[in-house]
């Protein structure tokens, strides 16, 4: 027969968490159920962010949420459709959304042993502007015998058990990464709706000219910060300095940092002094993804940003996010 170009070998996130299940004898297949909710809770939304513009969705739905921010519909439906994924699937007791100002406890899932936080549409305020929004999300296990409390997903980012995005952009692109694993991308294929496995195993650039701040809030910064960035503007050993990319979605800003390399921040800043994106469902998830890519993810302190525990559901901190050598030099300004 004529040789075919057709992958015939297609790995799908199905198959991919059914062969991750397979490694941990112990595993009860709960977890993978946990996930099957999570990826069906991607594909609704996706679905959704299509059609909004075309249905009229965006603009305001006259609520605010927790943080504050105008409510817009997507973020609603988003919201929603999250929370009714992780109920129905029996597996989740606990969740933290940015869009609920107290935690979800789901008392009827007897035997759940997962907590979940997440931003549902991260980034949205760029929405009408037809820029990528993102789903951030990571799951913590319950403590042994605890039947779910706030103790349970007040953890360190150390003790994820997963963690990862969706970026909704000309695809919907799911990048995932398990306790000690490896990072790894999907393209949601929308012909059979489902995700394929399109970046095995990522690991980000050692490093890269590209920096991406807000540089808006620089009158704020404190000196150190001011030092570093000011640096980058100068001509490096290429001879050239850096180029700014800044989207303004911390998924978007995320992705290409992860593909490309370079430094992502937004550092603490007299204006918000614990700085502005949220510990447990942006710069927890974010750094351990970037983390098991072979990127570094810091704190203002210069801590590693895994080791940061949150005092509240909707703490806050500085963040720097990258390759692992743009992090050294962010710290030797900060010594
Ligand atoms: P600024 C979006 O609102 C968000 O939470 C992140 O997605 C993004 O990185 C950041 O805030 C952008 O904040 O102050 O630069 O507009």
């Amino acid at each position: 027969s004529e040789s075919t170009s057709v992958n015939t070998n297609i790995v799908t996130l199905t198959r991919f968490l059914t062969e991750e299940q397979t490694k941990h004898r112990e595993a009860t297949g709960d977890f993978t159920l946990l996930c099957h909710a999570l990826q069906f809770s991607f594909k609704a939304i996706s679905y959704y962010i299509r059609r909004a513009t075309l249905v009229n969705l965006t603009g305001l739905a006259g609520q605010s949420n927790a943080t504050g921010d105008d409510q817009k519909k997507l973020d609603v439906i988003g919201n929603d459709l999250f929370i009714s994924a992780m109920r129905s699937s029996g597996k989740c007791a606990l969740l933290v959304s940015e869009e609920e100002e107290e935690i979800i406890y789901f008392k009827d899932q007897t035997g759940a042993r997962y907590a979940v936080a997440c931003d549902p549409i991260d980034g949205s305020s760029n929405l009408d502007a037809g820029v990528s929004v993102g789903t951030i999300f990571g799951i913590h296990k319950l403590a042994d015998g605890s039947s779910g409390t706030k103790e349970d997903i007040l953890r360190p980012g150390t003790e994820l058990l997963a963690a990862g995005f969706t970026m909704y952009g000309a695809s919907a692109q799911l990048v995932i990464t398990m306790k000690g694993g490896t990072v790894n991308g999907f393209t949601l294929d929308n012909s059979f709706g489902e995700f394929i496995l399109t970046h095995p195993d990522m690991k980000i650039p050692k490093k890269r000219a590209i920096y991406s701040v807000n540089e808006g809030n620089s009158l704020y910064w404190e000196e150190n910060t001011k030092a570093y960035f000011n640096s980058l503007k100068h001509p490096q050993e290429s001879g050239k300095p850096y180029s700014a990319r800044y989207i303004g979605s911390m998924v978007a800003d995320a992705y290409r940092t992860l593909l490309y390399g370079g430094i992502f921040a937004y550092p603490a800043d007299k204006k918000s002094p614990k700085g502005k994106l949220r510990i447990l469902y942006e710069c927890a998830p974010m750094a351990m993804v970037f983390e098991n890519a072979g990127g570094q993810a810091i704190n203002d302190k210069m801590e590693p940003m895994l080791q940061v525990v949150p005092e509240s559901i909707h703490d806050r901190s500085g963040i720097y996010l990258g390759s692992y050598d743009e992090v050294e030099k962010v710290k030797s300004f900060h010594k």
